[in-house]
């Protein structure tokens, strides 16, 4: 699981949008964001840095805050 940052994201089509890269990755991968908060929680075995680089090409860099 990890917890990313993503201060662009403002409204439920950001959200649509984060979850479709995403699950462009893994289409098993489970997310959680909170638009209060701007942060995407993510479960899926593919890398961080995959996840980030694929955000940020869709228009939300994302911060990792944590990983557990
Ligand atoms: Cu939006």
């Amino acid at each position: 699981m990890a917890n990313f940052h993503v201060p662009d994201m403002g409204c439920g089509g950001c959200v649509s949008t984060i979850e479709r890269v995403v699950k462009k990755l893994d289409p098993e991968a489970r997310i959680a964001a909170d638009l209060g908060a701007k942060t995407v929680a993510i479960e899926t075995p593919v890398a961080v840095a995959t996840l980030q680089d694929a955000l940020k090409k869709a228009g939300f860099p994302a911060t990792l805050q944590n990983a557990a």
